[in-house]
């Protein structure tokens, strides 16, 4: 998930690749993923990431009738212990959310957790953290009574919020963009122009890829410095590197084909 700080992200929620997953909405990047075998691989490797490197991982169990389950960063927003649930615009992935809330509060019991109704509309995968400053995308899954509500929640929590808007062709906020570390931002050329995020508070730096790699933008950043990117992004790779972060290639090709990056599988709680 994009919304926790890198010190925030010690215990991540996933959920398990149901046997539907084939059948998962592919619009953007992907054609549909093929093969649930290799699909599975690919989130088993990441949850060993994540606990090889210090995160404690929970796993809800998939359910067949949600072929997108495994993007849980859609489900819920969670900023620093409080929760929004946001309503979803797809109708295919509203019977997920209930399931990932009571796992949620069961975690995070005593936190406050507020509900978005429609018309207002939200995908978790729309939010986008940069130490204080949170971007949210107006897309195709988030509206503008989807961003006033977060906004009443970020103004309680007394952090700005910036609005990007998102190209036809692209799905998400974090699609296009992340954060590998507090300070730092990776954002396609082409898909986004480089006023995109305004002017970025002292220290911040907002590192510009070539359009072609502009899946690999979407990478996540780990409290001890190691980033994971997608495989087959050598210039986000490099320029990570080049700051001094550690990265780690994982295979995303069935996630991608499902339209599904690396900050999608998980939330930080
Ligand atoms: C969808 O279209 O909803 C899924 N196939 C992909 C969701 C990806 N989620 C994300 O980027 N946060």
């Amino acid at each position: 998930m994009a919304t926790a700080r890198l010190d925030q992200k010690r215990h991540a929620l996933v959920r398990a690749v149901p046997n539907s997953f084939t059948d998962a909405l592919a619009n953007f990047f992907g054609s549909g993923p093929s093969d649930l075998g290799m699909a599975r691989l690919a989130h088993k490797k990441y949850c060993s990431i994540l606990e090889d490197n210090g995160v404690k991982v929970t796993v809800i169990p998939a359910d067949d009738d949600y072929p997108d389950c495994i993007f849980v960063e859609d489900q819920a927003v969670i900023i620093d212990g409080h929760v929004l649930l946001p309503a979803l615009m797809a109708p295919s992935r509203r019977g997920e959310q209930q399931v990932v809330a009571d796992a949620i509060i069961e975690e995070l019991s005593g936190h406050k957790v507020c509900k978005m109704y429609h018309p207002a509309v939200m995908d978790g995968g729309d939010l986008l953290r940069f130490g204080d400053l949170f971007f949210v995308g107006r897309s195709t899954r988030t509206n503008d009574a989807g961003i006033t509500e977060l906004r009443d929640l970020l103004d309680h929590l007394g952090y700005e919020l910036r609005t990007v808007d998102i190209p036809d062709n692209a799905l998400h906020l974090t699609s296009l963009a992340s954060t590998p570390t507090d300070t730092t931002l990776l954002a396609p050329l082409g898909y986004l122009d480089e006023s995109a995020f305004g002017e970025l508070p002292n220290g911040g730096e907002i590192i510009w890829i070539p359009e072609e790699e502009a899946y690999g933008c979407n990478t996540l950043g780990l409290p001890n410095g190691k980033v994971l990117v997608a495989d087959g992004y050598p210039t986000v790779a490099a320029e990570l590197e080049s700051r001094g972060l550690e990265v780690v290639i994982i295979d995303m090709e069935q996630i991608r084909a499902a339209d599904g990056s690396l900050t999608c599988l998980s939330l930080f709680l």
